[in-house]
């Protein structure tokens, strides 16, 4: 397969209603329409399974209406929390594939796999992983997009909904965007389709025929970008977001060892740094990875994710114990690394002087604070203090 393909776009099938189906099987197969007042007060469709969709409900649509076209469908307010939480373990899914994820909605990402391969397999064997992976671990159906650049994955992603698996290579870009109905084209709206419709401009095709200048005349600075995106081009990257992003360090030894006690003092030490930054960019994470390089350069990553959103030191260090007593440390190691994923904003909560809460973060803001008046060496853990007594 050409090996420039290395843009891929993942949106989750009817993605609130195949939750509902998924938590309440009785309405598997059935016509399911989520929306209405629970959802957003505006009484309009949030989505409608496929079963549902054969009537011609679709999102925005009002409810009443729905109910016209689809009276024997389930109607359901929706469960924001529900679809968040799996929305985090989907997103989670694709982390452990690559870092270059961005995040575009609750239920759609592009993925940049360049450096994905060796590991891997093709974009397609990508492809084909990641829908096993989410179905097998969440129950859910995604449809993906595979090809050079954003535009043309997410065209790909839309084409064979739902369960698709769309590669399209670099030579089959004009006979895949030439039919497709001028909407199609992000930025062009119901407004901008119904202009050219009005001068019998139906298909991304017949647009191809317009002069540049004409382009620019009717969509203004936007026409320079319709003119490429027409044609196949799109110079976007893929922009990891700081939902997406992970903050880490790591740290090489100057002689390798096998002496668990010291690796888990560097670990303290790293957790301290990692969790430091995570608080100074006031984040809170679920997912807690570590990595382990061994003096024959083989590379151990092992990853969890939590319930809890964390940001303390002894929270990250916990886990990131855990998961270095799960890998086998039969050479010794030569570098050790702690971080934190899909990272959100922590919330400003109440602070009370007198709370009895469990929670670390407030004394470890105190100590953030000291360390930055007094610099990184005023406070220290006694484990620090031991390290330096066994390195001397
Ligand atoms: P979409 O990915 O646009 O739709 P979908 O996943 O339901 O269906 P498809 O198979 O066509 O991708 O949106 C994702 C979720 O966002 C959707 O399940 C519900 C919510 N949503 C709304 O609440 N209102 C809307 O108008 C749209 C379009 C989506
Ligand atoms: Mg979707």
């Amino acid at each position: 397969m050409e090996n420039n393909l290395n843009i891929i776009h993942i949106d989750m099938d009817a993605f609130f209603a195949s939750v509902e189906q998924l938590d309440k099987p009785e309405l598997e197969g059935k016509a399911v329409i989520v929306g209405g007042v629970g959802l957003d007060n505006r009484g309009v469709v949030s989505t409608a399974s496929y079963e549902a969709r054969k009537f011609g409900v679709h999102s925005a649509m009002p409810i009443a209406k729905a109910k016209k076209l689809c009276p024997h469908a389930v109607y359901l307010p929706g469960r924001r929390e529900r679809y968040t939480e799996l929305s985090s373990q989907i997103f989670n899914i694709l982390l452990k594939f690559t870092p270059q994820v961005e995040k575009l909605s609750i239920d759609e990402a592009f993925l940049n796999v360049k450096g994905c391969h060796r590991l891997y397999g093709s974009s397609k064997e990508i492809g084909k992983q990641i829908k096993k992976k989410i179905k097998d671990e969440t129950g859910l159906v995604c449809s993906i997009g595979v090809a050079r650049n954003k535009f043309l994955a997410k065209i790909g992603s839309d084409l064979d909904k739902p369960d698709g698996l769309v590669i399209i290579k670099n030579n089959e870009i004009a006979e895949v965007l030439d039919p497709l109905s001028v909407d199609k084209i992000p930025g062009v709206g119901t407004k901008t389709a119904n202009k050219l419709n009005e001068i019998g401009i139906y298909k991304i095709g017949q647009l191809k025929n317009m002069e540049y200048n004409e382009l620019k005349h009717l969509f203004g600075k936007n026409g320079s970008l319709l003119y490429e995106l027409i044609r196949g081009i799109d110079k976007r990257e893929v922009n990891i977001n700081s939902e997406t992003k992970s903050i880490s360090n790591e740290t090489t030894f100057q002689n390798d060892t096998s002496d668990l006690d010291l690796l888990l003092k560097y670990l303290l030490e790293l957790s301290q740094k990692v969790t430091r930054r995570v608080r100074k960019k006031n984040l809170i994470g679920n997912t807690i990875f570590i990595k382990v390089k061994d003096n024959k350069f083989n590379v151990t990553t092992r990853r969890i994710t939590i319930k809890k959103y964390i940001n303390s030191t002894d929270d990250l260090y916990k886990y990131g114990k855990k998961l270095l007593e799960k890998v086998d440390l039969k050479n010794p190691i030569r570098l050790i690394g702690i971080g934190i994923a899909s990272l959100k904003e922590k919330k400003k909560e109440q602070l009370s002087l007198f709370t009895n809460s469990k929670d670390k973060s407030e004394f470890n803001i105190v100590i953030d604070s000291i360390k930055d008046k007094f610099g990184n060496e005023s406070i220290k853990r006694a484990r620090d203090l031991l390290k330096e007594d066994k390195n001397n």
